[in-house]
């Protein structure tokens, strides 16, 4: 395999899954992240399976993506495949209440920040006529929930891209296409919520939520699929799970 895959807020949650399953896959990954130390250790895991390199910036940071992108060593510099997955919610607060720096962190990153990854790596998919971009969404990109605003605002954004940029890309014979997860149980609960753990806890509380690597394993299967077949649009969620307010709760 010398696929090589660039991902998004790899450190953690589906972005560090997905890398781990493309490793063990033999895929070349390049593991992008804002916290250095988290790259490292993963950097130390991975590269006894595959070879890995390390882009340090924030997505929402337009200078530091076109710098490090541009900076990647030539083993490194064709990207076959990108999965911009970077993204958090911030706060779930009604409109009326809601905090405008949780707001700007959501728009920054969620939605700046995939279209600056993007702006900086399609030129080259462009030009070799091929290339594969799987942008993450959410349920909350399908349908609005109460509270959910800015985050819903956000996701539906990163739908329309979705279908933009397989419009756009298509005589360039790019693929592209999205994963909308449901409830995955990882640290997304506790960033909206700040660190109050126990609020997070409860969100994945009485039902068996999707966990990082089932959306790490969906991931693995649409990129190797033949060349003529593009998986455009995918929403995944758990069993358990009906739409974005009804889940079904034990006790
Ligand atoms: C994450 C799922 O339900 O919080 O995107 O919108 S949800």
């Amino acid at each position: 395999m010398n696929k090589t895959v660039l991902i998004t807020g790899a450190t953690s949650g589906i972005g560090k899954a997905t890398a781990t399953v493309l490793a063990q896959q033999q895929y070349k990954v390049i593991i992008c992240g804002r916290r250095m130390e988290l790259l490292q250790e993963l950097y130390e895991e991975l590269s006894k399976q595959t070879e890995v390199h390390i882009l340090c910036f924030d997505v929402s940071d337009k200078v530091a993506v076109f710098d490090q992108i541009q900076s990647l060593p030539e083993a490194f510099s064709k990207i076959d495949i990108l999965i911009n997955n970077a993204g958090n919610a911030h706060g779930l607060d009604p409109i009326q209440t809601g905090s405008i720096d949780d707001w700007d962190l959501m728009i920054d990153s969620n939605l700046k920040g995939l279209l600056y990854v993007s702006k900086a790596i399609i030129p080259q998919m462009v030009e070799r006529k091929s290339g594969h971009i799987i942008n993450i969404g959410s349920t909350a990109a399908k349908e609005v929930y109460p509270n959910g605003n800015v985050y819903c605002a956000t996701k539906h954004a990163v739908d329309a891209l979705n279908q933009a940029m397989r419009m756009d890309l298509n005589p360039f014979n790019i693929r592209v296409g999205a994963i909308h997860p449901g409830m995955v149980e990882t640290t997304f609960s506790a960033v909206r919520f700040k660190g109050d753990e126990d609020r997070a806890a409860n969100v994945y509380k009485g039902f068996d939520p999707l966990q990082a690597a089932d959306i790490a394993d969906i991931i693995q299967f649409v990129i190797s699929r033949p060349y003529h077949v593009n998986i455009a649009d995918l929403v995944v969620m758990s069993t358990a799970q009906a739409s974005s307010t009804i889940v079904n709760r034990k006790g």
